[in-house]
């Protein structure tokens, strides 16, 4: 059989179009049209009747959505690449022609790529019985004759190459089934018939009919066998050193270290210098200590209970299944491989995006620092690792599969390993999901899935090496379902058999993985019975002696390194610095913000109420809206060389159409962003229309951030109060990666935030959430504590306030994230606008603004507002209207934390003789700023002087559905507020 089937060993026997990128562009051509080109003509003879009308493919080419998809919004538009296209032709029409006249042999192969997958021998455990799949009977298609030859062309992926002796395109039936059985019904077994796209599908039957493996050579064996010796040695030492600590060990999936080894290598070789890995906890500390090269001893220090940084760093820490290291592995290419891995949370799964969008922060700037030829995904890599019940059971999962492919997201493709052990903590897969793999999932992004037994640490490698071939040549995801089991409990200290009794029946009398490899090899003759003692036995002595380290052992620092070189870790907060910049830069700037080249048409109305509009308030420089003081802030940055990326739903019009940071032209709906045309030297924005997720985008954009201290990262929820759906990212990442890992993030979340009667759920930003995750401390007289808060909570009330407080987030030594309580109505209020004087060089943001009117003369004020927020103009509407203007001053808590203590001591000084002191707000009392504002503006008091309460009742809902109510509510408010 070998010599009928010895088949294609690389796609050269077939013309492979690959365009250059910019060609692709300059001609409007794409992928589609590039597959159209090369449809061969049909002969009548074998296909007149079939093909007597339009074929359904050229009626719906299957690429036409990702076509109209490229055109609109992306291409042309920074951050979007022509992804890299690779193409395999059509049938010829002699193959088409062979096709219809062995009909039914086609259909049995057929049967064998889409259902092969269920006979196949995946399962350690036997769990997941072999299936007798009808579709892969013979008979059934009338082939009953296991000596009559057929004629492969176009049917099996024969070669081509009629001139190597042994390749034939004709084969007995019989060989044919043997040879379908072993390519789909082995050790590794396949799904890609789900792929739209036919070129793919053809390329992957290909690899697997006809594919030549790699072959396993004696160096491959040995690496093999110490990757999963060391794997089960490892256990084995902390099992014995560490009896009562969890440390989730590999046992039974070590198969896991050879398939990321051989990841690594194979991509190292195709030219990959940059992998970006998020895993969960399974076998995290085997692959830590062993390929990652992480310090064994600083490993049992941290199991010993000792800190994991220097102790004088202001760190808390993270248990042990977080840690992470980001080494260079060299597999002797011209360049080391950087596997740059992350920390994770427990939150399952909630690692996937963030790594994508590290992933992704990193391939823009290859982008930008490499030759235009460097196509996505070229040098960088995403691997992500998953279990198989969180895999299947997360939705974080699905929104970030769903970013994978987009223009703004993609880094080229992301390989998945799903480390199947069957189990969920107790959870069999039957109770797990109601799909029949872990990794059906994927199919929602049609990614092809490679099957394989991880028994077969050999197989796992072929398998790993497709895989990366896949995402390679089509750069897309693609999903390696390593099927194993779990040797012990979910971890070491749980007794699997109370709820598994005879799974663990059949886990307990087997011999271990690596175990059987060695006899594997000791059967070849690859390596001595003494020679694999030995390595044990050295093994095993090494970590004793990093064991015997760990009393002199000193952990060290690893943050601020490489980009973030410049950077220190703050040990107090800076709130207020100059900003500022020239008016004659601001003018020109916001002028920029609105060009267009002179073929590009404008919307009307956008040409009227935008653009002139703009440029109207520019000449007297005053009246200067939000979304213009965002575009100078942008502008400014972007002169100054930082990079600028705004991420969201809907972002690039801003969700109340005002920002129009991206302009379409009427007629082509080509995109221009005029803030990137201002001169070459300048750095980049990034328009990231989001899909309609919260959590992964968050997510992602947390993960770039990690990589990018000098771009201004900023995601944009549509309404304040959907960051909830991206609450777990918020915990785990946003407001705690620094105390935790020492990580330092520069997002910017604007989160629009206002009563204004739009009901429960587009009405609150929830800031009293905000402020409790805050780490403010709540002695705000000891002076000895200096604020240095875990994030930055602001709720700006002007267009010049919100410039200043984009522009520090860039101009300090230090990253935080800001959370912005961000306009709605405000975006339009003509009050609530600035002036270029409030923006020009000298100014700062002010986290407390002082009452103009009531400042010249303090002594005569009654009673003190400190408000945050719009109900500001509500409130000084309704003074002048009740001509309460030197009874009563209102100011302004335009940064709630830190709480501005400095400020608003001042204040309070200056009102000194005030009767009364009221926090006021329009969010229900146990909602807003109050519950964080009381006790500590209490301490500021005087004494016997309370801080009042004037706002909505306590409320379930954040705001009522019901407008009467919500028009009596304010008006209450108002009326109460000058009630002296
Ligand atoms: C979001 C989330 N929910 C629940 C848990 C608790 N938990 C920890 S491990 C685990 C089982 C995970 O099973 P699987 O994904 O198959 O990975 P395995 O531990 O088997 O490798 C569960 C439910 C968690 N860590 N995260």
């Amino acid at each position: 059989m070998s010599g009928i089937l010895r088949l294609a060993t690389s796609s050269s026997a077939r013309t492979v179009l690959k365009p250059s990128a910019g060609l692709l562009r300059s001609a409007g051509l794409h992928r589609h049209a590039l597959q159209q080109s090369s449809k061969p003509n049909i002969t009548a003879s074998s296909s007149s009747k079939l093909f007597s009308r339009p074929s359904r493919a050229a009626l719906f080419p299957a690429s036409s959505i990702a076509q109209q998809r490229a055109a609109y919004h992306d291409d042309g538009a920074y951050g979007y690449r022509v992804p890299k296209v690779y193409s395999m032709p059509d049938y010829t029409p002699e193959e088409l022609a062979n096709r219809v006249d062995n009909a039914n042999l086609l259909r049995l192969v057929i049967g064998y790529r889409t259902h092969g997958h269920l006979a196949a021998d995946l399962d350690p455990l036997d769990i997941v019985k072999r299936q007798k799949v009808l579709a892969l009977d013979a008979e059934r298609y009338a082939l009953t004759d296991d000596a009559k030859s057929y004629n492969l062309s176009g049917i099996l992926h024969v070669n081509q190459s009629k001139s190597s002796a042994e390749a034939k395109e004709e084969a007995s039936l019989k060989t044919i089934v043997a040879h379908l059985e072993k390519s789909y019904c082995g050790k590794i077994a396949y799904e890609f018939m789900h792929i739209p796209n036919a070129s793919e599908r053809r390329w992957f039957a290909h690899q697997v009919e006809s594919y030549q493996k790699p072959p396993i050579t004696p160096d491959d064996k040995q690496r093999i066998f110490e990757l999963l010796t060391k794997s089960e040695v490892f256990d084995h030492f902390m099992g014995k050193k560490f009896a009562q600590v969890k440390r989730y060990g590999l046992e039974g999936a070590e198969s896991m270290m050879v398939a990321l080894d051989a990841l690594f290598q194979t991509a190292s070789k195709a030219g990959v210098t940059e992998a970006v890995l998020g895993m969960p906890h399974r076998g995290r500390l085997n692959l830590l200590t062993d390929l990652m090269q992480y310090n064994p001893t600083a490993l049992f220090s941290k199991v010993k209970g000792n800190p994991e940084f220097p102790i004088n760093l202001p760190a808390s820490g993270d248990v042990l299944s977080h840690i992470a290291n980001s080494p260079k592995l060299d597999y002797g290419e011209a360049e080391p491989i950087h596997v740059s891995m992350l920390h994770n949370p427990s939150h399952l799964e909630a690692v996937n995006p963030v790594a994508m969008g590290k992933a992704r922060a990193k391939q823009m700037d290859l982008i930008a620092n490499s030759s235009p030829e460097c196509q996505l995904g070229d040098k960088v890599m995403c691997v992500q690792l998953h279990g198989d019940a969180a895999f299947t059971g997360q939705g974080v999962v699905m929104e970030s599969l769903g970013l994978s492919n987009l223009p703004h997201f993609t880094s080229g493709g992301s390989v998945h390993i799903v480390v199947n052990n069957q189990i969920g903590y107790t959870t069999p897969a039957q109770n797990a999901r109601s799909s029949v793999y872990s990794s059906d999932i994927g199919k929602m992004i049609n990614a092809p899935v490679i099957h394989v037994n991880g028994d077969h640490p050999e197989e796992v490698v072929h398998a790993m090496r497709l895989a990366f071939e896949y995402r390679n040549k089509f750069r897309k995801d693609v999903i390696l379902d390593l099927i194993a089991y779990r040797r012990w409990g979910h971890n070491e200290l749980d007794e699997p058999a109370f709820t598994q009794p005879l799974m663990y029946n059949n886990i307990r009398a087997r011999k271990s993985v690596p175990k059987m490899y060695e006899e594997k090899l000791l059967a070849e003759n690859v390596i001595t019975k003494s020679a694999i003692d030995e390595f044990r036995q050295d093994y095993f002595e090494k970590l004793e002696d990093d064991f015997s380290e760990i009393d002199s052992f000193k952990p060290e620092a690893d943050h601020l390194q490489d980009k973030w070189k410049g950077m220190i870790l703050p040990t107090e907060t800076v709130s207020r610095l100059d900003t500022g910049v020239s008016k004659e830069a601001m003018t020109k700037i916001a002028q920029a913000s609105v060009a267009a080249p002179s073929d590009f048409e404008i919307h009307p109305r956008l040409e009227k109420f935008h653009v002139q509009s703009r440029l109207k308030k520019l000449k007297d420089g005053q009246s200067i809206d939000w979304a213009t003081a965002e575009a100078i802030a942008f502008g400014s940055l972007l002169k100054e060389g930082y990079d600028v990326r705004i991420c969201g739903q809907d972002v690039g019009r801003g969700t109340f159409s005002q920002r129009h940071a991206m302009l379409v032209d009427q007629k082509t709906e080509r995109v221009h962003i005029p803030l990137n045309a201002m001169s070459e030297s300048q750095g980049h924005l990034e328009v990231a229309n989001s899909s309609l997720s919260e959590l992964a985008v968050l997510a992602f954009e947390t993960g770039m951030s990690y990589e990018t201290p000098k771009m201004l990262n900023i995601w944009e929820a549509q309404f304040g109060d959907f960051f909830n759906s991206a609450q777990v990212t918020i915990d785990t990442y946003v407001s705690s990666a620094e105390t935790k890992w020492l990580r330092q993030s520069g997002l910017v979340m604007l989160l629009p935030h206002g009563y204004d009667g739009a009901g429960p759920e587009h009405s609150s930003c929830r800031i009293e959430r905000w402020l409790q995750m805050t780490n403010d401390s709540f002695d705000v007289k000891d002076p000895s504590i200096k604020a240095n808060t875990n994030m930055h909570v602001v709720n700006p009330t002007t267009p010049a306030q919100y410039f200043h407080l984009l522009r520090r987030q860039m101009k300090r030594d230090f990253r935080k994230p800001l959370i912005v309580v961000g306009p709605k109505t405000l975006l339009r209020l003509p009050t609530a606008t600035s002036s270029l004087e409030d923006m020009a060089p000298g100014t700062t943001f002010e986290p407390v603004l002082g009452d103009a009117k009531t400042e010249e003369d303090p002594s005569s004020v009654e009673k003190v507002l400190f408000v945050s927020g719009k109900l500001y103009y509500d409130l000084i509407k309704e003074r002048q209207t009740k001509g309460a203007d030197e009874k009563v001053a209102i100011v302004r808590v335009e940064e709630l934390s830190p709480f501005p203590k400095e400020g608003l001591k001042q204040q309070i000084e200056t009102y000194s003789g005030a009767k009364e002191f009221t926090w006021i707000q329009e969010e229900p009392q146990n909602g807003g700023a109050y519950s964080f504002m009381e006790p500590r503006i209490r301490q500021l008091l005087p004494e016997n002087k309370p801080l009042g309460y004037i706002g909505r009742d306590p409320s379930a809902a954040p705001a009522t559905g019901i407008a009467v109510v919500h028009r009596k509510e304010s008006a209450d408010i108002l009326a109460k507020a000058f009630r002296l």
